[in-house]
């Protein structure tokens, strides 16, 4: 299988991530993209798009900030990593966004995704790393696998949060959009619900956003992945969310997934990206599911067989150790 990586993906290091009320380590770690590689044998970089595709999907608003927002924090004489603690209240307008404290709050929905010098470099490398993936799946290939790192799904259109800055499974399935394919599904099997993913195609009838994930109730990003969010206006029907309990092991989460396979097949999609995250597996630091190294060749299978042209793109997963053994174990299934 292709796969893409480039290596500028390895630039963004934040320090810190507050957790729990205090700073910890920040768990999306460069690290884990070489444990990634080193699993499947190395990736190819991707050639440049352009920002065209990104723009796609996010506001040049948005992209402006993720340039900008390490600098003006530097110019402002703060050290360390830009990172947001001040949020508008949602509906109170006209904002002021002067600032830029004022400008992290507006563009954050959480204060767990630093800004470094390097972010916008790493995630413009990420987006192009899915968009190479894309373009060879659309050229032919059964499946293309987009070593994505920094991830993308709970970053929205004009927001970051969760690891997240742009959208890589979005800024894919519109991608194929622009390709021709005229119903994209996505299916997103993340430990976490993929909440910019589902925001970003909420009143879209023309991609479906699927996804198993832990139930919003006990876990992040927890205003987003309740069951009965199913989309609105032109995209009512096109979102599927299945939470699940804590513990989960293959069996019901192999159940929730073949739910989220049927309903994209009965909906007629032609294309398909899959946020992959193995933060699903036993031993993951942040998580509480319970899946094995080898439950993601099964679950790999099961998405074979839906037989579609599909697009792999990583998100989380934060147990360096067992990793890429586990990137490894899904593309095994393909
Ligand atoms: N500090 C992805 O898996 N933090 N993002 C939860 C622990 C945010 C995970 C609390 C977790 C985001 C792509
Ligand atoms: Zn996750």
């Amino acid at each position: 299988m292709k796969r893409f990586f480039s290596p500028a993906q390895l630039a963004h290091a934040p320090r810190h991530e507050l957790h729990n009320g205090g700073f910890t380590d920040y768990a999306e770690k460069p690290a884990r993209a070489q444990a990634i590689l080193d699993a499947i044998g190395g990736a190819d970089a991707p050639p440049d798009r352009g920002d065209a595709p990104i723009l796609a999907v996010h506001s040049p608003d948005y992209c402006a900030f993720l340039q900008q927002a390490s600098a003006a924090w530097a110019a402002a004489g703060r050290p360390g990593d830009a990172l947001p603690y001040a949020f508008p209240i949602v509906g109170r307008r006209p904002l002021r966004l002067d600032r830029i404290d004022a400008l992290l709050g507006r563009h954050s929905f959480d204060a767990t995704t630093p800004i470094t010098p390097a972010t916008w470099t790493s995630a413009y490398g990420s987006a192009q790393s899915a968009l190479a993936a894309t373009h060879a799946v659309l050229g032919g290939e059964p499946a293309a696998f987009a070593l994505c790192r920094p991830p993308g799904h709970h970053a929205g259109a004009d927001y970051c949060g969760g690891y997240c800055h742009l959208n890589v499974a979005a800024i894919a399935a519109q991608a194929a959009r622009d390709a021709g394919h005229t119903r994209v599904a996505i299916l997103d099997i993340d430990y976490h619900h993929g909440n910019g993913t589902q925001d970003i195609f909420w009143q879209r009838g023309d991609v479906f956003y699927a996804s198993v994930h832990a139930d919003p109730a006990t876990d992040y990003p927890f205003y987003w992945g309740h069951a009965d969010e199913t989309g609105e206006g032109a995209g009512e029907g096109t979102t599927l969310n299945l939470p699940l309990p804590h513990g989960t092991t293959l069996d019901a989460f192999r159940t929730a997934q073949s739910r989220a396979l049927d309903a994209i097949a009965r909906w007629g999609a032609s294309f398909l990206v899959l946020s992959f995250g193995a933060d699903t597996w036993e031993g993951d630091p942040i998580s509480h599911f319970a899946l094995r190294t080898p439950d993601y060749t099964v679950l790999a299978r099961d998405i074979v067989a839906l037989g579609l042209p599909t697009v792999i793109v990583m998100e989380g997963g934060y147990a360096i150790d067992a990793l890429g053994a586990n990137v490894a174990s899904l593309l095994a299934g393909f």
